[in-house]
């Protein structure tokens, strides 16, 4: 019996120490201290021993018993201690390593030239205004001397909203609130957002943005203009751009016209981008209608100015040879990265 009780206690003790999990040391555990284990059979065949035998062997039984019920709590200890290594070494973070790089995009190339522009204007004392997209018919189109029959009325181009309320068509109704509200001299650029209902295709998108100018005070003439015009011509596409105005006609100028620089692709040679022309139209403009000035309150006997405006999303096209307008509405990451 004694010696059978040492070679449990061998036995047990070597599967303690071969175990690694918890299910595996519990299973260790049930087959010599668990109610059908081999010590518990022992200790309850000791009714069967000589009276002389049994507080020994009962002894050693309880001895073993003990040893193994020690093995088996140093042994969850151990295993505790490898579990948790081991999660500290999944766990680990390497702060020397690298960060993964984030997604950075960049100032939208509308942005690029909006801000170059600004800056031009800036530059001969114009100041920056801004209005509303939601505009009174009265301030995109009444006071801009635009008759009621006007094609540029018509509703197949313009998005409005009742009989009055519209998307506005051009950054003008601005002008038109500026000049209400202020007295000469006014020297203003209008950047914004305009509507028109168009069919989306590679040359016309909804949702434009314009860049309108006005200037009004005493004795503006057409020199004003073309010499402002002029110099935006030149810091915006070069030194070497050559300058052209045609007579044109607009409602809202009287004379007007528009300007056309030489192909910034070709230099003028002609190309695919001019038409073979050598020639490309970038704005239109012309002198203050009278009758605008008087809708407000501006005595056109007194004062006089000039205006123009362009379209920002096709002069961006051009000096970054972007081929199509979609391309500026898409946001795409590996677009708008590239500039
Ligand atoms: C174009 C032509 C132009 C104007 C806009 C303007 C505004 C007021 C009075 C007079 Cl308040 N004129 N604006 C004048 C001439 C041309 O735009 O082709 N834009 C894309």
């Amino acid at each position: 019996m004694k010696e059978k009780l040492n070679n449990i206690m061998e036995q047990a003790s070597q599967e303690i120490n071969n175990v690694t999990t918890y299910s595996d040391l519990e299973a260790v555990r049930v087959k010599y201290l668990g109610k059908k284990g081999l010590i518990t059979g022992i200790l309850r065949g000791m009714a069967n021993l000589d009276a002389n035998e049994r507080p020994v062997i009962g002894r050693l039984a309880n001895t073993v018993r003990n040893n193994i019920e020690d093995l088996i709590s140093q042994k969850r200890q151990i295993i505790r201690n490898m579990e948790m290594e081991k999660r500290l070494k999944e766990e680990t973070i390497d702060v020397t390593l690298p960060a993964k790089g984030g997604v950075l995009g960049g100032k939208h190339p509308l942005t690029l030239v909006l801000d170059e522009i600004k800056d031009i204007f800036i530059g001969m004392g114009f100041e920056i205004a801004e209005g509303p997209e939601v505009e009174y018919d009265y301030y995109n189109f009444e006071a801009l001397n635009i008759p009621k029959d006007h094609p540029a009325r018509d509703v197949q181009d313009t998005f409005y909203i009742n009989e009055n309320i519209l998307l506005r068509t051009q950054t003008s109704p601005v002008q038109i609130r500026t000049m209400e509200k202020n007295r000469p001299p006014i020297r203003i650029i209008v950047p914004g957002r305009v509507y028109r209902s168009d069919e989306v295709d590679a040359t016309h998108s909804p949702i434009f943005h314009q860049i309108e100018g006005l200037v009004v005070d005493r004795g503006i003439t057409m020199g004003n203009l073309k010499g402002v015009l002029e110099v935006l011509a030149r810091k915006l596409f070069g030194n070497n751009i050559e300058t052209k105005f045609r007579p044109h006609h607009f409602p809202f100028t009287e004379p007007s016209a528009e300007m056309d620089v030489s192909c910034v692709v070709c230099g003028g040679e002609g190309c695919r981008v001019c038409s073979n022309t050598g020639w490309i139209e970038v704005l239109g403009a012309g002198m203050v209608h009278p009758k605008v000035l008087s809708i407000c309150n501006i005595d056109p006997e007194v004062y006089s100015g000039f205006a123009f405006g362009m379209g920002l999303d096709r002069i961006t096209m051009l000096k970054y040879e972007i081929d199509d307008v979609r391309l500026l509405f898409d946001n795409d990451i590996r677009f708008l990265q590239q500039f």
